[in-house]
């Protein structure tokens, strides 16, 4: 390896797109309304004299009025994390910068990184970044800011996307930590890159060219059969001192990769790899010693093990309970999975909300779905993890080949009798590859994609229509429209789970009620002086990066 001095050897960059549109309204998950209040030009005038350049409100136009937002960071990438564990333990400089595009500050602090350490490799995470417009975009801004540096892009957007396949010098399909590190070694000039495993890269002509076992249409055709590149070793353990920023108190930590089920919706990676106990012990401790001790969990789904190990999750909440940190978690579950044991289980190792997707509320339909679980298994579900104190958020979507107004109707009646304490309910959104979209579906008829499609049964412009009628219906039944990732939002910024909950709560019939109805505040409650002041601390925090 060269050494490059105060040179960096990889800046690892992400951020959090989601939507073509940039409207705020669309893409409420960037944002919290903080209980439906929006706050007005002198409240951002007080905050940016007291702590310039935090950016914490962002614009919007409520018809003419100027008013503002408020704007919580992407939460910590733990794509990021694991990267840099790797990059760092082979040797290498690395440093993370994260939220560049979204926060004025932070693109400020990238462009010192660049002029300062001249970083030999960019890598940008698009796993939270959907839309393919802002990754080129991003991708050409950086070339303009590190013409010498060549760029690696990953995650599931670039996977997915194949016109991004030659957006970057290099692009990593599936898991990439062996991917990267082989790709220094490329350009060490100790490999060729025509020998690395699922990745595309850019010849010295400029053309595209993949890596070794990756078969263009196999990335883009497949459906019914998701791409994913295993790891011969286990899932690493990240190390968030490497992250260099201090603002969060919520990180991500994953225990597994995968999911065994087969959704035909869905298009998360099957079969399932796992860490052991001993490396999930070792990491909570080191966590805790950092003082990281409240969790989103990252599996696909937490609540169940791989055929051989059902007791997987019973297991690590009693490894849990056993190191007594003071946890605090919420992850991804099943209605399925969820006995009285687990939930108590779950519970004293510090679980406070699951999120399950339960999508519909007929048999029929979850039949269809290939769900593999029916609708009793939801009312239990539900039930049984509200019963022990769980939170339960749980979402729906509206739309899936064979749905009908009155399949439709049945997943209204199952939300209005199940109540779970939060809900979302959204149009059916169809991936470029997922097994709906396989020949078992044929004499459905299905066409387009994302949200944009008609198949025998329903069109997506009905779906809509049905989307809002049901949301109308359910505020009016006083169902809370909310979303159980705000929890981790919230609660980095200082807010207790008890707190969310109530935020939440309180939101419910305020959540439709649009720009017209809303109320604008003249005044800066402490909270927002508290998130401000988290900013301006984390400005301080990544000075160690530049340095
Ligand atoms: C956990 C999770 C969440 C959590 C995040 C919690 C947290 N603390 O981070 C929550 C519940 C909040 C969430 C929310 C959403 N999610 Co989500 N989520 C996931 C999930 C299950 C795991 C993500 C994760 O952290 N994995 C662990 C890390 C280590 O894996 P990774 O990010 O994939 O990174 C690896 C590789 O991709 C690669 N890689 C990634 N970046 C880079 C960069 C470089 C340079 C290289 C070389 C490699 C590389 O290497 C990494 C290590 O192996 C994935 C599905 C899945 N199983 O992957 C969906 C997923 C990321 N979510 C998705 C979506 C769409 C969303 C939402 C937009 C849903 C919605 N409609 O609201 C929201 C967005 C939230 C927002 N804007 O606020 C999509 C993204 C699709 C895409 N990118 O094309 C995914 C892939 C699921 C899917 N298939 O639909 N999500
Ligand atoms: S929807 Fe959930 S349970 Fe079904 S395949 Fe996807 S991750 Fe697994």
């Amino acid at each position: 390896m060269i050494d490059h001095g105060k040179g960096l050897d990889v800046l690892l960059i992400a951020d959090e797109h989601v939507q073509e549109d940039d409207n705020p309204f669309n893409s409420l998950n960037n944002f919290t309304q903080a209980g439906a209040t929006f706050f007005s030009q002198s409240v951002k005038d007080e905050l940016d004299r007291q702590h310039a350049g935090n950016s914490l409100l962002f614009p919007i136009d409520a018809g003419g009025d100027q008013v503002f937002q408020v704007r919580l960071p992407h939460r910590p990438s733990l794509a990021l994390c694991d990267l840099a564990t790797v990059i760092d333990r082979a040797g290498y400089s690395v440093c993370i910068l994260d939220n560049v595009r979204t926060l004025e500050w932070r693109y400020d602090q990238l462009k010192t990184v660049i002029q300062e350490r001249s970083p030999r490799v960019i890598g940008i995470s698009t796993t939270f970044l959907l839309v393919s417009s802002y990754i080129k975009q991003l991708v050409q801004q950086l070339r303009e800011l590190a013409p010498n540096a060549k760029i690696v892009v990953g995650g599931q957007t670039v996977r997915e996307k194949p016109e991004l396949h030659n957006c970057a010098d290099f692009s990593v399909f599936g898991e990439g930590e062996v991917a990267m590190l082989a790709i220094l070694k490329h350009l060490d000039g100790e490999r060729e890159a025509s020998s690395i495993p699922n990745i595309a890269f850019l010849d010295e002509e400029g053309q595209l060219q993949y890596g070794a076992s990756v078969e263009p249409g196999i990335m883009v055709e497949m459906a019914g059969k998701p791409f994913r590149a295993r790891m011969d070793e286990e899932i690493p353990d990240a190390d968030w001192s490497l992250y260099g920023r201090n603002r969060d108190s919520v990180y991500s930590i994953e225990f597994s990769r995968g999911c065994k089920y087969n959704c035909f919706y869905c298009t998360y990676d099957r079969g399932m790899n796992l860490r052991s106990l001993d490396s999930i012990r070792t990491e909570l401790i080191r966590n805790a010693e950092m003082g990281i001790t409240k969790y989103r969990i990252a599996d696909a789904n937490f609540t169940d093990g791989p055929p051989k190990y059902r007791r997987y999750p019973h297991d690590i909440c009693q490894l849990m309970i056993d190191l007594d940190l003071g946890l605090q978690w919420s992850c991804y579950s099943r209605v399925d999975d969820i006995s009285d044991e687990l939930a108590d289980l779950m519970i004293r190792a510090g679980c406070f909300g699951v999120f399950f997707g339960i999508e519909s509320g007929d048999d029929r339909i979850l039949k269809l779905m290939r769900k593999g679980h029916d609708v009793a298994d939801s009312y239990q579900g539900v039930a049984t993890a509200k019963k022990h104190g769980l939170f339960v958020h749980s979402n729906f979507l509206v739309g899936y080949p064979g749905e009908t107004r009155e399949s439709f109707g049945n997943t209204l009646d199952f939300i209005e009798r199940a109540r779970p304490d939060s809900i979302t309910l959204g149009i059916f959104f169809l991936p470029l590859k997922a097994p709906v979209k396989g020949p078992k579906f044929r004499d459905y008829e299905l066409e387009g994609s994302a949200m944009e499609w008609r198949h025998t049964t329903m069109d997506s412009d009905t779906a809509k229509q049905l989307v809002e009628e049901g949301t109308e219906y359910l505020v009016e039944q006083g169902l809370v429209f909310g979303n159980e990732f705000e929890f981790q939002g919230m609660m980095s910024v200082g807010f207790s789970a008890d707190d969310v909950k109530a935020i939440l709560k309180s939101r419910s019939h305020k959540r439709r009620s649009g720009l017209a109805r809303m109320k604008v505040s003249e005044h800066c409650p402490s909270w927002l002086l508290q998130m401000a002041k988290h900013n301006a601390s984390d400005v301080r925090e990544m000075e160690a990066c530049t340095s």
